[in-house]
C-alpha cells in the first residue's frame, strides 16, 4: 500500500511532468537557467565543477597565504576550501602558538631573539621522489623574513621553521630537487651577509651580497638539518625565482635576477627611482649552480664560516667551476624547468618574450670554456646566443610557466594582458589564450611543475579581483580561476575568492598520493612526533605540586574534562597538560581557560601542555571548544587561583538538589530504555564485516570503552539508593545514562558508516 506521503511525492513528480506550474511545483534546470540567466557554457562549467555532497576531489590544492603567513588547502574541481595551516602566523584554531609545542616551532622562526608572528608566504613546493610529487612533505617559504618551514603531510601540521642565517629577505624558495636532497632560497634584496653589520650604501658593489641557500632535508627525521646546510654566495644582483633541474639537469639550480644594474636608489638626493634605476639595462642575469658538486666542496672543508653558517665564496664557486651566469631579457620573472629536465623557461615582466633556453647548450658551452665575459665579480658569462633553444613572443608581462601532460605544452601567465597563453615551446607555436579578471600573477597546473604533469586543469592566481565579487570594502579578496585545459581551447569553469592573505603561487598533487592520519597514537607530541612527557591514559590523571609548580596529567574524553577542579595559588606557574583518549575520527576537543590566552586543539591521541602563570586570584572556568558530543557545553571545569595562603573556612555541604525516588525510578526507566537501543545497534553491528573497517573499529572501541565505566557508577547509585541518598541515587544513574548516550552516538554513527561504505551482512 502506498503510504499518504508517497502518494504526495508521487503527485509532485506529475506535477513537475507536465510543467503545470504550480506553486508547489519543483524547478525544472529550464527554469533554473531562466531565472538565473545561465547559459549551456555556465552548466557545462557547473557540472565539470559541482561535487555532490560526500563526494571528494580529484587533486588537492596546496596554495601559500601570503600575508597571512598561512597555508591554504583546497579541493580542485570543487574549489572547495579544506583547511588552512597555521606556519609562520599563530592560528587560533589549532592552538598554534597558543599551546607549548607549537610555541617551539613558531620559536623556530625568531630572527636574532626577535619573536616574529607574522610571515610574507610565496611559494609552496611538495616532496618529491624522481622529480615526482611524493605526498609526503610541504615547504614554504617567507619572503620578508628569510625562513622556510615544513610542514608533514600526514598531518598537515608545521614542524619546522628555520631561520635563514645570512640574508635579510628571500624570494626564491621554497624549492626541492628531484629527491628532496635539498630545499632552496635565494636571497632577494642584497644586505651584508653578517646580518648584524651596517655598511652604507656607497659600499654596495664590495659589501652587499646575494645567495643561494640549500637546506638539506632528512626525509627519515622529517627535518631540514642546519649543520648540514650551505650557501652560495651571489654578487649583489637581486636574485628572484629559481627552480631544480631534473632528468639530464639533475643537480643544478637556476635562479634569476633583476635589478643586476646594482641601483641603489635615493631619490631623496635627487637621483632617479628605484624602478627606473633597476630596469635600466636590457639584461639581467640567469644564475646556473652545479649544487651537487657545491655540496662536494662543502664536505670538503672549502666553505667559509659566516654567522656558523656555511658558505661557499664567488671566488671559490668561481674557481671550482660551479657558478655561471646567462643573460636573461629585462627584469625576468619566473624560471622554470620543463618536465624532461632540458629546457630552463624565463619570463621577462618587461619583455614581450619568453626564453627557452637548453641546458645542452649551456653545458656544451661551458665545457668548451666558451664565455662572452665576465661579470664584475669574475663570473664567467655564457653567451644569450649560445644559451637559447628559442624565444617566443607571447604577450605583455609574460611571468610564470607551467606544463601539460601533453608534450611540449606549456602555459604561461601574462601579466599586463591578463591572459594566460597555450604555447609549443619545442616550436615556439602559440596555440590559444584565455582572459582571466584580473593580472595573473602566479599560476598553476596540476603537478605541472614536476617531472609529471596532470594536464585537466589550471588555476590562475589573479592579483586583482577588482568587480568580480559581491563588494567587501576597499580591500577585496583574490580571485582563483580554474580553468579546464583537457580540450585544444582553454574554458574558464569558476572563480573562487580567497579572503586570506595574497597567494603567490600554489601546487596541486594528485588527492589519491595524499594519506593522512585520522588519529596519532595515544600520548604523542605531534609537534615532535615523539612520545610526550605529559602523557595519561584513562585512570592515571593527577595533579602534582612541586614548590610553586603545579603540573596537571589530564585526559579528554566525551564529554569530559579530567581533572574538572585545578587549584592554585597566586604566584603558581600552572602547566597542564591533556591526552585525547578518544580514537573516533573526528572527535577533536579544544581547551580554553577564560582571560589566560591559553588554547589548545588536541585532536584524537594527541597530547599537548599549556602553561602559564596564575598571576591573578579569581575563579577561571575552563572548557572544550570544540562541539563534540550533546554535552559539550558541559565539558567544564574550574581553575581556582586563591590568594596566598587560602584556608577553608567551615567547610559547607555540596549544594543540595532534593531529588525523590520517583525521579531516581525514571531515571532508571530511562537507562533500561537507552539500553535497548545500544542493544540493536550493537546487534546490527556485530551482524556485519566491520572488522574490515579501521574506522568502525577505533568507534567501536571508544563506544565500549564509554560502556565499560558503567558498572562503577551503577554501584555507586545502587549504594546510595539502598541507603535512600536519593540525591547520590538519581545523580550516578544519571552518569551511567550519559556514558550510554556516548555510546549510544558512537554506535549510531559506526551503523550509518557501514551503511554508507557498502558493510556486508556476515551473520
Ligand atoms: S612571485 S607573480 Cu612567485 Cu613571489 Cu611571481
Ligand atoms: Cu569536547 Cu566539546
Amino acid at each position: 500500500m502506498m503510504s499518504r506521503f508517497a502518494v504526495k511525492a508521487a503527485v509532485l513528480m506529475l506535477a513537475a511532468t507536465f510543467g503545470t506550474g504550480t506553486a508547489w511545483a519543483a524547478e525544472s534546470l529550464q527554469d533554473v537557467m531562466k531565472r538565473r540567466s545561465l547559459s549551456q557554457q555556465d552548466l557545462l562549467a557547473a557540472a565539470k565543477t559541482y561535487t555532490p555532497s560526500g563526494k571528494r576531489d580529484e587533486f588537492v590544492v596546496f596554495s601559500s597565504g601570503g600575508q597571512s603567513g598561512q597555508l591554504i588547502v583546497y579541493g580542485i574541481p570543487s574549489m572547495r576550501i579544506l583547511k588552512y595551516v597555521g606556519v609562520f602566523t599563530p592560528e587560533p584554531w589549532q592552538g598554534y602558538g597558543y599551546d607549548e609545542e607549537s610555541k617551539d616551532i613558531l620559536k623556530g622562526g625568531w630572527i636574532d631573539g626577535k619573536e616574529i608572528t607574522w610571515g610574507d608566504a610565496h611559494h609552496p613546493a611538495i616532496s618529491e621522489t624522481n622529480g615526482q610529487y611524493d605526498g609526503q612533505f610541504l615547504f614554504i617559504n617567507d619572503k620578508a623574513n628569510p625562513r622556510v618551514a615544513v610542514v608533514d603531510l600526514r598531518d598537515f601540521e608545521t614542524k619546522q621553521i628555520v631561520a635563514n642565517p645570512i640574508y635579510k629577505s628571500e624570494h626564491g624558495g621554497a624549492f626541492v630537487t628531484a629527491n628532496t636532497e635539498y630545499v632552496f632560497e635565494a636571497a632577494q634584496y642584497p644586505a651584508p651577509l653578517e646580518r648584524k653589520k651596517f655598511y652604507p650604501l656607497e659600499e654596495f658593489n664590495e659589501k652587499y651580497r646575494g645567495g643561494m641557500t640549500y637546506w638539506k632535508f632528512d626525509r627519515k627525521a622529517g627535518r631540514l638539518v642546519p649543520a648540514q646546510s650551505f650557501s652560495v654566495e651571489l654578487p649583489p644582483y637581486s636574485q628572484d625565482i629559481s627552480d631544480a633541474g631534473k632528468g639530464p639537469s639533475d643537480g643544478w639550480s637556476f635562479t634569476n635576477s633583476f635589478c643586476s644594474e646594482r641601483y641603489v636608489g635615493g631619490i631623496e638626493q635627487g637621483r632617479p627611482p628605484f624602478e627606473a634605476g633597476c630596469s635600466a639595462k636590457d639584461t639581467d642575469y640567469l644564475h646556473v649552480i652545479n649544487w651537487r658538486k657545491a655540496a662536494e666542496l662543502v664536505a670538503q672543508g672549502k666553505a667559509q664560516k659566516i654567522n656558523g653558517h656555511n658558505v661557499l665564496s664567488i671566488e671559490t664557486a668561481v674557481k671550482e667551476g660551479i657558478l655561471f651566469l646567462v643573460p636573461e631579457p629585462k627584469s625576468p620573472h619566473g624560471v622554470d624547468v620543463t618536465p624532461d629536465g632540458k629546457y630552463i623557461i624565463v619570463s621577462g615582466k618587461l619583455d614581450t618574450h619568453v626564453s627557452v633556453y637548453s641546458f645542452e647548450k649551456i653545458q656544451a658551452a661551458i665545457k668548451a670554456g666558451k664565455f662572452e665575459s665576465k661579470d664584475p665579480y669574475g663570473i664567467p658569462v655564457v653567451g644569450m646566443r649560445d644559451a637559447l633553444h628559442n624565444q617566443v613572443q607571447l604577450g605583455l608581462g609574460p611571468l610564470h610557466t607551467q606544463y601539460d601532460s601533453k608534450q611540449c605544452v606549456a602555459y604561461t601567465s601574462l601579466y599586463v594582458d591578463s591572459q594566460v597563453a597555450k604555447w609549443n615551446y619545442c616550436d615556439g607555436k602559440v596555440l590559444d589564450k584565455i582572459a582571466v579578471h584580473y593580472n595573473i600573477g602566479h599560476l598553476m597546473t596540476m603537478e605541472g611543475d614536476s617531472a609529471g604533469p596532470k594536464g585537466r586543469y589550471l588555476v590562475a592566481l589573479n592579483k586583482l579581483s577588482i568587480d568580480r565579487f559581491n563588494p567587501v570594502g576597499p580591500l577585496h579578496p583574490q580571485n582563483h580561476q580554474l580553468i579546464d585545459i583537457s580540450n585544444d581551447k582553454m574554458q574558464l569553469i569558476y572563480d573562487m575568492p580567497l579572503p586570506l592573505g595574497e597567494p603567490h603561487y600554489a601546487v596541486a598533487i594528485e588527492a589519491s598520493k595524499l594519506k593522512p592520519g585520522v588519529r596519532y597514537k595515544v600520548g604523542t607530541d605531534s609537534r615532535t612526533d615523539k612520545d610526550h612527557p605529559g602523557r595519561a591514559r584513562a585512570g592515571e590523571e593527577r595533579t602534582e605540586r612541586k614548590g610553586n609548580k603545579v603540573t596537571v596529567f589530564g585526559t579528554l574524553i566525551r564529554s569530559h574534562i579530567t581533572p574538572e577542579i585545578i587549584e592554585a595559588e597566586v604566584g603558581d606557574e600552572v602547566t597542564i597538560n591533556l591526552t585525547n583518549l578518544e580514537r573516533a575520527e573526528d572527535e577533536t576537543h579544544g581547551f580554553a581557560i577564560s582571560a589566560y590566552n591559553v588554547h589548545a586543539s588536541i585532536e584524537p591521541g594527541k597530547t599537548i601542555s599549556v602553561k602559564f602563570k596564575a598571576d591573578k586570584e579569581g575563579v577561571y572556568p575552563y572548557y572544550c571548544t570544540e562541539f563534540c558530543s550533546a554535552l559539550h557545553l558541559e565539558m567544564q571545569g574550574y581553575l581556582l587561583v586563591k590568594p596566598k595562603g587560602w584556608k577553608a573556612v567551615a567547610k559547607k555541604d555540596a549544594v543540595k538538589s532534593n531529588y525523590t525516588e520517583a525521579d531516581y525510578r525514571a531515571t532508571l526507566k530511562r537507562i533500561v530504555d537507552t539500553q535497548a537501543v545500544i542493544d540493536s545497534v550493537v546487534a546490527y553491528i556485530t551482524s556485519t564485516n566491520f572488522k574490515d573497517f579501521p574506522d568502525v573499529v577505533s568507534m567501536v572501541e571508544d563506544a565500549t570503552d564509554q560502556l565499560g565505566k558503567i558498572p562503577d557508577a551503577k554501584a555507586k547509585h545502587e549504594a546510595a539508593a539502598g541507603k535512600k541518598d536519593w540525591d547520590n541515587a538519581n545523580l550516578w544513574a544519571e552518569q551511567v545514562y550519559q556514558y550510554q548516550v556516548k555510546a549510544a552516538d558512537i554506535g549510531l554513527r559506526a551503523k550509518t558508516y557501514l551503511d554508507q561504505h557498502g558493510a556486508k551482512k556476515v551473520k
